[in-house]
């Protein structure tokens, strides 16, 4: 497998200068598949066979982690799984216009999102379903955006739950702003201190509006942990397009931590969160998390990766899937009967059925609510809009329908 460490160039030195390291065939052709170890320095705190790795540095933010806490992590995983596969499955039957499938990225968002404490807001992209869960936020409320009859219901205030970001690394802008806003309310500088947690994927890293958010973030020592997914695809970009070193490695240059962890491991994404948190909110932000993981399904539905990467690759990874190293892990370790993991399962269920129920019986929002939250102020030139539109379906039998 290729890794963007072998295709740096060389250091200069004194004397003539060195040939570039150019890839090699075989690394080209690497390149167009993901690589599939994080490397040395990936913390790992349970290996995909389920067994439990000691880390001096980590092990303290998940010492109090109990089986209970565990089986609970293993449910959260479960149920976003399923709520996930189901609404990518209404996609397919026409009920929604779109699906941004979350498969194989549980442990990451699930990790993350339990890190976070209630005051602590998160920015999200548009695949954080999982991180919505955490945030109390029920999977029919995200069937909307998809089907497009509201552009997401919750209350970004009250949930400390941003609306979904589509314009790539826009949120980590916004993020960066609200993260500075925290520091200078005076929210920020101890044990009760306040974050904000950011998501974004190994494409965005490279938009401008990520290295501007970790300039800002940077210089104004804002409590925000930058939670970058690479889940090894920008759709039929491969991580290798993005960079010559690995991801988390950017963070030195702009002067803040960097960490790889595995984001196939639900109790090390935990911990490693947890303590990039924690910096954050005793004033020593930014942090940036790399979640080392693999998006197992489509980008989209509109997308077909059979399209550009092979399916060995899929298969490669479905070893180290996020959900079933915590199911061995307990039941390993004794940490959960079968009865646990059926009473999951006809949960699962149950949250299919009842996603698949309200979606069937969403009303469709009358079309001159397009107009309503545009802006936030009166605009005469979307008011005539409207008017104009009103007028012209008027002239229809049954008006605006
Ligand atoms: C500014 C901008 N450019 C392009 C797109 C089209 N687009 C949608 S998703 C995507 C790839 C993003 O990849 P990544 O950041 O790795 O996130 P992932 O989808 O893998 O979670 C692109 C290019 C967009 N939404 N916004
Ligand atoms: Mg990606």
């Amino acid at each position: 497998m290729s890794s963007p460490e072998q295709w740096t160039h060389p250091e200069p030195r004194e004397g003539p200068a060195a040939t570039a390291a150019a890839p090699t065939a075989e690394q080209v052709i690497a390149g167009l598949r993901a690589t599939s170890e994080g490397g040395p320095e990936l913390v790992q705190l349970l290996t995909p066979e389920g067994e439990r790795v000691q880390n001096p540095r980590f092990d303290r933010y998940v010492a109090e982690v109990t089986a209970a806490d565990l089986r609970a992590l293993y449910r959260d995983m479960v149920l976003v799984r399923r709520a996930d596969r189901e609404a990518n499955a209404l996609q397919r039957q026409g009920q929604l216009g779109i699906w941004v499938p979350l498969l194989g990225q549980e442990a990451a968002q699930i990790g993350a999102g339990r890190a976070m404490r209630p005051a602590d807001m998160a920015f999200p992209s548009y695949r954080e379903h999982g991180v919505a869960w955490t945030k109390g936020i029920h999977p029919k409320e995200l069937l909307g955006i998809f089907r497009g009859t509201d552009h997401g219901s919750w209350d970004s205030a009250e949930t400390r739950f941003h609306p979904y970001t589509i314009v790539i690394g826009n949120q980590v802008l916004n993020a960066a702003g609200y993260a500075m806003g925290q520091r200078f309310d005076g929210k920020v500088g101890d044990d009760d201190g306040e974050a904000t947690m950011v998501f974004f994927g190994d494409g965005a890293t490279s938009q401008g509006d990520v290295h501007e958010g970790f300039v800002w973030a940077a210089v104004y020592d804002a409590p925000l942990v930058f939670f970058c997914q690479n889940n090894q695809w920008a759709i039929s970009e491969p991580t290798e397009r993005q960079s010559r070193l690995p991801l988390y490695q950017r963070a030195r240059g702009y002067g803040f931590p960097g960490i790889r962890v595995d984001g196939n491991d639900v109790l090390a994404t935990l911990a490693v969160s947890r303590w990039a948190l924690d910096e954050c909110r005793h004033g020593n932000g930014p942090v940036l998390i790399e979640a080392f993981t693999y998006r197992m399904d489509a980008h989209t539905t509109t997308d077909d990766p059979t399209r550009y990467r092979h399916s060995d690759e899929l298969e490669a990874w479905k070893l180290k899937d996020p959900i079933e190293r915590v199911r061995v892990h307990l039941v390993r370790y004794g940490g959960a009967d079968q009865g646990f993991f059926e009473s999951v399962q006809a949960e699962a269920d149950a949250l299919a059925v009842e996603l698949r129920e309200f979606c069937f019986a969403m009303p469709d929002p009358p079309p001159r609510q397009m107009f309503d939250h545009v802006y936030a102020e009166p605009s005469p030139v979307l008011d005539a809009q409207r008017d104009e539109f009103l007028a012209y379906t008027a002239g229809f039998a049954g008006g605006e329908h």
